[in-house]
């Protein structure tokens, strides 16, 4: 079992805010040697109040920053996005070629299948924790 599974196990719930409805969150796979990893996923707000998320972490990498990916004079070049903010009913895709979780400096080389928790911090001060897979 991979020691990022057993560690969840141990680890108490962050909050039981669920503020945001996430689903289809992975993690692209890299080889050991490239120190950056993408992530994607849907993110749905329900709720009837915009939120912005303003920070991320993970004890699985040394930073995660939310970025997006710009055309600009024909290089292809990614910015981060310091408050990505979701409306009330809207949806946002986290996607190849667009916005993504920027994952920097895996603690441990990434494996497929493996889960790794990352914690979304609002602008509210409140926080919500999730799950994303790796895959090849
Ligand atoms: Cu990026």
């Amino acid at each position: 079992m991979p020691r990022c599974l057993l560690l969840l196990l141990f680890l108490a719930p962050v909050t039981a805010f669920a503020e945001l409805e996430i689903s289809d969150a992975w993690i692209k796979n890299l080889p050991a040697a490239v120190p950056v990893r993408a992530g994607y996923m849907t993110i749905h707000n329900p709720q009837s109040r915009a939120l912005s998320i303003v920070a991320l972490r993970s004890e699985s990498f040394a930073s995660v920053e939310v970025h997006r990916t710009l055309m600009q004079d024909g290089m292809m070049r990614m910015e981060a996005v310091p408050d990505l903010t979701i409306n009330p009913g809207e949806t946002v895709q986290l996607a190849p070629g667009g916005l993504h979780l920027m994952l920097m400096q895996p603690v441990e080389p990434t494996r497929p299948g493996e889960v790794h928790r990352i914690v979304i911090e609002f602008d509210d001060g409140s926080r919500q924790s999730l799950e994303m897979t790796v895959r090849k």
